[in-house]
């Protein structure tokens, strides 16, 4: 028994070298582990032994079948390549489009910001950046905001320990580069800004604001109307009309609001702007002396204009959005629109 396996084994050992396509690969392959095989044949001899050896035959026919799987395999993959399985080949159509990888973009807000730094560097002005926790100092003190004003209240900031915020303006970054630096200057500090409000449509306890400051000897309102109109028109578009309003903030003085004519309606009336033809966008003002002499600049040599305005509003008046909450959901159905 032993040596007629040998035999076979010898046998397809010479064969598989003769062969030279897939085609006689499996005609061998047949010959040896087919229905009517020789390892076939084989197993129709065990019941014919003697018991005490069918166990033995058993194991070496099933070894026998492994090393011809194993003979047939290698000669299969050390065929020439036009031989290979024809079946898989055509899996693969080169004429098909490729699978289009996904391409990321920036989030809105960060085309936004990014918008409104090219701009303002049109015009001079650098970035700077500040810390999001912030002292009572930065964020009050210093911008001539009185101690019992409204906004200090745990109602309008949220307090980490006594003197310690999360700042609820970018001014505080404003403060921090007059304070190491002398005039001229002339900066924009984006930034995330928080404010415990409840969450709405309009309303987030975390937005961006972008502010503006501009101090030199002789400025004057103005060169903060020609900046802001530069701003306006160039991110806005150049038929889109500014005005400005008189309105108050502790830091600047005299102070405005400034609107610009409804770029859904084109100043006609709609909801967007309840009916006025204009939307408030930003609020400005000539820096409060005040202020100055918190960083110790001589506010009878100096003057100096600043301003401040929401990401998101502007992102939602440019773009028709209606609500605030789609800006931090991260779905990409409403973030791969822009
Ligand atoms: C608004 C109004 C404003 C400022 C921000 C400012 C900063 C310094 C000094 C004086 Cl360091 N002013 N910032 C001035 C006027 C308005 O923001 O409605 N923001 C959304």
């Amino acid at each position: 028994m032993q040596k007629k396996i040998e035999e076979a084994k010898r046998g397809l050992e010479n064969e598989v070298k003769a062969i030279t396509s897939l085609k006689e690969a499996e005609l061998l392959k047949t010959k040896y582990l087919g229905r009517k095989g020789v390892v076939s044949d084989f197993m129709k001899m065990l019941p014919t032994l003697p018991i005490e050896q069918r166990a033995a035959f058993g194991q070496q026919l099933n070894a026998l079948k492994g090393e011809i799987t194993i003979i047939l395999e290698e000669r299969i993959a050390s065929l020439p390549s036009e031989a290979a399985p024809k079946g898989k080949q055509e899996l693969f159509d080169i004429t098909l489009p490729g699978t289009q990888p996904f391409i990321g973009k920036k989030h809105p807000l960060t085309q936004t910001i990014d918008d409104i730094k090219e701009v303002f560097a049109g015009l001079g002005f650098d970035v700077a950046y500040g810390p999001e926790v912030e002292l009572e100092y930065y964020n009050f003190d210093a911008l001539n905001i009185p101690s019992d004003h409204p906004s200090r209240t745990d109602f309008d900031t949220f307090y980490i320990k006594n003197d310690v915020l999360l700042r609820s303006q970018t001014s505080t970054v404003q403060i921090r580069v007059m304070e190491k630096q002398k005039p001229p200057v002339r900066i924009i500090a984006p930034g995330r800004v928080y404010r415990p409000d409840t969450v709405d449509a309009r309303h987030s306890f975390m937005f961006h604001q972008v502010e503006g400051l501009l101090v030199d000897e002789g400025v004057s309102f103005a060169d903060l109307k020609g900046v802001l109109n530069q701003f306006i028109k160039t991110y806005f578009g150049q038929n889109v009309q500014m005005r400005l309003r008189p309105s108050f903030f502790p830091f600047t003085e005299p102070s405005a609001e400034v609107d610009i004519s409804c770029s859904l309606c084109s100043g006609k009336g709609c909801c967007v702007c309840s009916y006025s033809g204009w939307v408030e966008i930003l609020g400005a003002g000539m820096v409060d002396p005040n202020v100055f002499h918190a960083v110790h600049y001589d506010a009878e040599k100096y003057t100096g204009f600043a301003f401040g305005m929401g990401v998101e509003r502007i992102t939602m008046l440019k773009h028709g959005i209606n609500d605030i909450r789609l800006f931090y959901e991260n779905d990409m159905r409403f973030l791969s629109q822009f």
